[in-house]
């Protein structure tokens, strides 16, 4: 059977690299690019792009009715800082955006959808350290509710109308290519252009700041080996908790300074990511997607940062 998928959300930090990794395996023309906004070069000249805002469901029916999708990648969200900056939109967005697809998906019988959780599903009473797949999951960002409610949406659709839906709580995401959305963990991101240009970072969040982070690299393989997997292998219909590198800041500033001995890293005080941050665990147990799947991340804080530094150095 010839695949034929939507990528909606397309112009985003994953949809960037979605969209391209899929289009290897694919086929160019058999993977539609959606945005709600104008793709850059690479993506609209590499293959079919269609204007759609996920929260309009008759332009989202015309779409699925165009191309009978057989999967269908929903990335469209507003993510943690910017969530909170506009409550209403990114639930509107986060919650009504899924219900769309899952009712689309059912009515033309779309074979798999993939749809984002996030770590931001915990919240300040679920354990910290290697957090389960299973706790008390208390979210107190919009981003974060909306993320938990979705899941619970996702498994009622697989359970009710045995809808094919596969879901990975992603930690904060590392990359290069495409710019980071408004997101708790972009610091991560940032501090890499600035030590190239600037030779210093001030961080938004704190020196004791742990959190659970993953390479684009590893994040596109893991989402992609989750939906070529055997649907039987799925035991987990909600959102699969997924692992990669935990780190502070100062951890990474320490594994920048092995290339740019002079780097300095200063802090920005009294910044609400702070407690967004805080809400979140340090660090996560993926044991689900290793047994079942057979999850294993590539690439470790080292080897990040050299993968990061020498593509960032080529393209600034
Ligand atoms: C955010 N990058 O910071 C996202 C992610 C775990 C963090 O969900 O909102």
């Amino acid at each position: 059977m010839i695949e034929k998928i939507l990528v909606l959300g397309s112009n985003g930090q994953i949809g960037t690299e979605l969209v391209t990794a899929l289009r290897k395996s694919y086929g160019e023309s058999n993977v539609v690019a959606c945005d709600i906004r104008r793709p850059d070069y690479d993506i609209k000249n590499s293959g079919p792009f269609e204007f759609v805002n996920v929260l309009e469901k008759d332009i989202l029916n015309n779409i699925f009715q165009k191309y009978k999708p057989t999967q269908v990648y929903l990335l469209a969200a507003l993510l943690s800082a910017t969530g909170e900056q506009n409550p209403k939109l990114a639930w509107d967005l986060n919650m009504n955006g899924l219900l769309n697809i899952l009712d689309l998906a059912i009515t033309y019988k779309t074979a798999k959808v993939y749809w984002p959780s996030s770590i931001a599903v915990f919240g300040p009473n679920s354990p910290k350290d290697a957090t389960p797949q299973y706790c008390v999951m208390d979210p107190n960002t919009v981003y974060g509710i909306s993320k938990l409610a979705g899941e619970r949406w996702c498994e009622y659709y697989n359970q009710k109308f045995g809808l094919d839906v596969r879901s990975i709580r992603y930690p904060g995401l590392i990359s290069w290519k495409a710019a980071p959305g408004g997101g708790t963990t972009d610091y991560a991101i940032h501090i890499f252009h600035d030590a190239l240009t600037k030779g210093s970072y001030a961080s938004f969040l704190n020196a004791e700041t742990e959190l659970p982070m993953m390479y684009m690299d590893d994040a596109i393989r893991g989402t992609i080996q989750l939906m070529d997997a055997e649907s039987s292998k799925i035991s987990i219909r909600s959102s699969y908790n997924f692992g990669g590198v935990s780190f502070t800041p100062e951890v990474l500033a320490a594994e920048i300074r092995k290339h740019i001995p002079d780097f300095t890293l200063t802090y920005k005080d009294n910044d609400p990511r702070q407690a967004i941050a805080n809400s979140w665990p340090r660090s996560i147990d993926d044991s689900f997607a290793q047994k079942d799947w057979g999850w294993k991340p590539e690439f470790d804080l080292s080897k990040m940062t050299v993968d990061m530094l020498k593509n960032l150095q080529s393209n600034h």
